[in-house]
């Protein structure tokens, strides 16, 4: 492609998506996101970018997701995705945010700039993966990306309402045939297939149930299990709320990071004692499951929960496959419960590994065990299965003693029910119902496992949230000064207190987390640690109150 027709890049600009706004905007966490209005350039710059990456990458083929995930619905957002399904390679983040906030005039020669830095070879063809969310923004950024992509020549194909986790999925299968069939019939024949051959496999006995209430943050999740529920044939009876219309509002008041972080039950469903039930986020990367006991008090099985029922069963099957010689491995992030840790590497006796937040650096992680098992405490993770495990336990499904081809085989299909691209709602919900209904057990026994500390996360508002700066995978407050000495002072005065500050990459605020022994202890820890914030990191509307 030669230079000259870069032209277009600006063209498409300055006609259809003229940069409105001076706001910094910055690729976080999970991609761009902020207020839907403040969107439209940035994702039309994304489609360039995702064709000069896919380009980059032999025309191998790149997603564009549209959504905010678990934000609330005025927000937007926009991520890129790599060939293999995994999050845009961290190195080109920095490159994304120059050209999200370059002005349109210089856009061409920035676009230009990037090409001849990152070699693209323009010649090539480039292949662009397109899904959204069900924000009524979203259709609009949708066809800002598309414009990017056709502004480079390269190929958009859209796939309208899907979830991230179904988008990264296709994205992965488009390049690597063996992994799956690139469309949503595909991603659900392999990962509902898998579940119903094993169900087949599984009787249910001893305290499981096999109806499932599931809240779907009136998001893309719900509606999407509204379809998977019919083909279950019963194996399953899923109770859907929260499926978007009577004037449900999207992550308002329901959903994963509503439930975990409130550690309070969604609205929409009449809770009966001990029914178990889950919760979506928006965009249906995430799930967390609670229970209600006989005094409405409620039992959190968040992703720690998750992680850990998944790793013992995976164990056990290896146990009885006769494959020790695979090494599997635990990823969590500072925001896990210090009474998770402590049951996995001494029960379970995994290692366990923590990372930042943000699921492109617990997958890294993840990918350096034979099995590796990454959940974020508020629901968001998967397991990722190296090729030498994959075809240690193919070949004892085919060659082992009978009891071992049986474990084999049934590990298999768990592997086949997994989303190994990225955390995936649909696909974890899956897996937990698989563990719990081979344990004939219920929302208790599962909850039996340990006993978390308390814990309560708090948001601050802050005049610049970057001022505060972490280290050891955000366990400590490199900056501003004098805040990790207040932090360590607060702390010490509590029993099992811990605590760590970091500034959020999809909202704008700083997160506190703090747990101790009692929730009253942990509450006011909470407080007081966001109250430094406040104090020391120009926090800004109504100072943080102590609980009374
Ligand atoms: C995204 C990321 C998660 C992260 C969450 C909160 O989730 O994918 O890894 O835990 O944001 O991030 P932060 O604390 O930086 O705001 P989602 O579900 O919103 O895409």
């Amino acid at each position: 492609m030669p230079p000259s027709s870069l032209r277009v890049v600006y063209a498409f600009a300055r006609e259809m998506h003229p940069k409105t706004t001076d706001i910094f905007i910055e690729y976080g966490t999970a991609g761009f996101r902020t207020k839907a209005s403040l969107l439209e350039h940035v994702v039309y710059r994304m489609g360039l970018l995702a064709v000069i990456r896919s380009r980059c990458k032999n025309g191998r083929t790149i997603g564009m997701m549209i959504t905010a995930s678990h934000n609330l619905e005025p927000d937007n957002g926009v991520k890129l995705i790599d060939p293999d399904g995994e999050m845009l390679e961290q190195s080109w983040e920095e490159i994304a945010t120059r050209l999200a906030n370059v002005s349109d005039n210089d856009l061409e020669s920035t676009t230009g700039q990037i090409i001849k830095e990152v070699n693209a070879d323009m010649g090539l063809k480039a292949s662009v993966f397109i899904g959204m969310d069900t924000r009524y923004t979203s259709p609009r950024l949708a066809a800002a990306a598309v414009h990017g992509v056709m502004a480079l020549k390269g190929t958009a194909r859209e796939f309208g309402i899907v979830t991230t986790p179904m988008l990264h999925y296709c994205v992965k299968c488009r390049n690597d045939n063996t992994y799956g069939t690139p469309t949503e019939e595909g991603y659900y024949e392999k990962i509902v297939g898998a579940f119903k051959r094993i169900r087949q496999t599984l009787p249910v006995y001893g305290k499981y149930s096999t109806t499932l209430h599931v809240d779907g943050a009136n998001g893309v999740g719900g509606k999407k299990l509204n379809i998977i529920k019919k083909t279950l044939d019963g194996e399953l009876d899923l109770v859907l709320f929260n499926l978007g219309g009577n004037g449900g509002k999207l992550n308002l008041n329901c959903g994963a990071d509503f439930v975990k972080v409130s550690q309070k039950p969604p609205v929409g469903v009449e809770h009966v004692p001990f029914q178990r039930v889950a919760s979506l986020d928006g965009d249906g990367d995430r799930i967390v499951y609670y229970y209600l006991d006989d005094n409405n008090r409620m039992h959190m099985l968040d992703g720690d929960r998750i992680a850990t029922l998944l790793a013992s069963y995976i164990t056990e099957l290896l146990k009885s496959c006769a494959a020790p010689s695979l090494a599997l491995g635990l990823v969590q992030t500072a925001y896990a419960n210090g009474a998770s840790t402590n049951y996995i590497t001494q029960q379970l006796k995994v290692p366990v590994t923590c990372v930042k937040t943000g699921v492109k650096h617990l997958h890294h992680a993840a990918l350096a065990y034979d099995i590796g098992v990454y959940f974020e405490a508020n629901g968001h993770g998967t397991v990722v299965y190296s090729n030498n495990a994959k075809n240690t336990i193919k070949k004892i499904a085919e060659e082992g003693e009978p009891e071992q081809r049986k474990a084999a085989s049934l590990l298999l299909n768990f592997i086949d029910m997994t989303n190994e691209t990225v955390g995936d709602a649909i696909s974890d919900l899956f897996l937990v119902e698989t563990v719990l209904c081979a344990r004939g057990h219920d929302a208790r026994d599962w909850h039996a496992a340990y006993t978390d500390l308390p814990c309560r996360q708090l948001k601050v508002a802050v005049q610049d949230r970057n001022a505060i700066t972490t280290a050891d995978a955000e366990r400590q407050c490199t900056a501003p000064e004098g805040l990790q000495t207040r932090i360590d002072e607060l702390v010490a005065e509590y029993k099992d207190g811990r605590s760590f500050v970091r500034p959020s990459g999809t909202e704008d605020v700083v997160r506190v987390y703090a747990e101790a022994d009692t929730q009253e202890s942990a509450d006011k820890l909470a407080a007081q640690v966001a109250q430094a914030v406040f104090d020391l990191a120009g926090g800004v509307g109504d100072r943080p109150e102590l609980p009374a």
